[in-house]
């Protein structure tokens, strides 16, 4: 009578640790079977009211299923186990045969590259492209341009001045000077590069910007050859044909000196935001170079004349892909530099 109702609750409880579908079935079928209240130690507690010969016989039985019930819940543990590691490694496997990614590749800086486009422009319509220092004599950056003593750009609120009276050029205007002092007429060259200013930072200022400077010395240069120098440049950039406009300016380094406007490409002379409702963008201001500036750097001005131009690159830029701060430009954020 013992012996079958215990083999049957072995069957039954080997059926369920293999049946069992998880971890937390298999918990259950163990304790029910081998745990402090299971089947098997209520059947022990029984066994002090038998005889011994049958307390020996219950004993033989009782320890014969525990044996097999052991054995058959840690088999499937083992198995639980082992499917558990096949599934992680077929999931996690790592093909170290592939080709790596390589390494990421890099891009122009827009201003680097509006830069280079204009370059190549003037660099096949004859200018040289020069280059000269960042730090620059007060001659070079002021009095060579007939700048005068008292001139408000020569302040410490707009210029960075260093110790033993040098500064960083305020513009790449010197490095024409140098060009002029070097080269002799007639010449053609453009001086692209930073420029710095001592500003508080804000969405339209910045301390360091981009200008490119040009200018052409030779004999008899009019207001004409400057405007046709102009237009094609502004086409270049603007990859059309743009109709401009001159209003008088003032530049010491000039004389006459101009604001050259461009009729605004987003709205066509109509009016917009970009153009401040006018019509008109201010660009490129220009004119001819002051005799006293040709003068100082050993070019008579009697023999020869010139055109000079001034263009803002960090400005170009932020009209040519809308960027409506300033700080984005030199900011190094790659979110914002991997957009071009
Ligand atoms: C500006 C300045 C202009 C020039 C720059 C120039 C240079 C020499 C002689 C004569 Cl060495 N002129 N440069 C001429 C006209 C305008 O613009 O700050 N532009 C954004």
């Amino acid at each position: 009578m013992l012996d079958g109702s215990i083999e049957e609750l072995e069957s039954r409880s080997l059926a369920r640790i293999a049946a069992a579908a998880d971890a937390a079935e298999l918990e259950s079928a163990r304790v029910e079977a081998l745990g402090r209240k299971g089947w098997l130690g209520q059947f022990s507690k029984e066994m002090g009211r038998l005889s011994p010969e049958e307390r020996k016989r219950l004993g033989q039985l009782l320890n014969g299923a525990r044996e097999r019930l052991e054995a058959a819940l840690e088999a499937r543990q083992r198995q639980d186990a082992a499917a558990a590691l096949e599934a992680r490694l077929a999931g996690e496997w790592l093909d170290v045969t592939l080709p790596a990614p390589g390494p990421r590749r890099g891009h122009l800086h827009p201003i680097t590259r509006i830069q280079r486009e204009l370059e190549a422009l003037f660099s096949s319509l004859g200018f040289a492209v020069l280059d000269g220092p960042e730090v620059e004599t007060e001659y070079h950056n002021f009095d060579a341009l007939n700048i005068p003593r008292d001139h408000p750009a020569r302040d410490m609120q707009d210029t960075f001045w260093l110790e033993g009276g040098n500064l960083l050029r305020t513009h790449t205007s010197p490095v024409q000077v140098r060009g002029m002092e070097r080269l002799g007429p007639p010449l053609r060259m453009i001086a692209p590069g930073r420029a710095f200013r001592n500003e508080s930072v804000d969405a339209s200022h910045e301390h360091t910007f981009y200008q490119l400077e040009g200018m052409m010395v030779d004999r008899e240069v009019s207001v004409a050859h400057l405007l046709y120098f102009m237009k094609t440049l502004l086409a270049a950039i603007f990859g059309r044909e743009v109709t401009v406009r001159l209003r008088p300016g003032y530049f010491p380094f000039v004389e006459p000196g101009f604001e050259l406007d461009v009729q605004c490409l987003i709205c066509g002379g109509v009016g917009c935001a970009v153009c401040k409702q006018s019509g008109w963008v201010e660009l490129l201001p220009c004119g001819l170079v002051n005799p006293n500036v040709l003068r100082m750097s050993g070019i008579d001005p009697e023999q020869w004349n010139g055109f000079a131009f001034g263009l803002g690159l960090t400005r170009l830029a932020m009209m040519r892909y809308g960027i409506d701060d300033i700080r984005h430009l030199q900011g190094g954020d790659l979110r914002f530099l991997e957009q071009f």
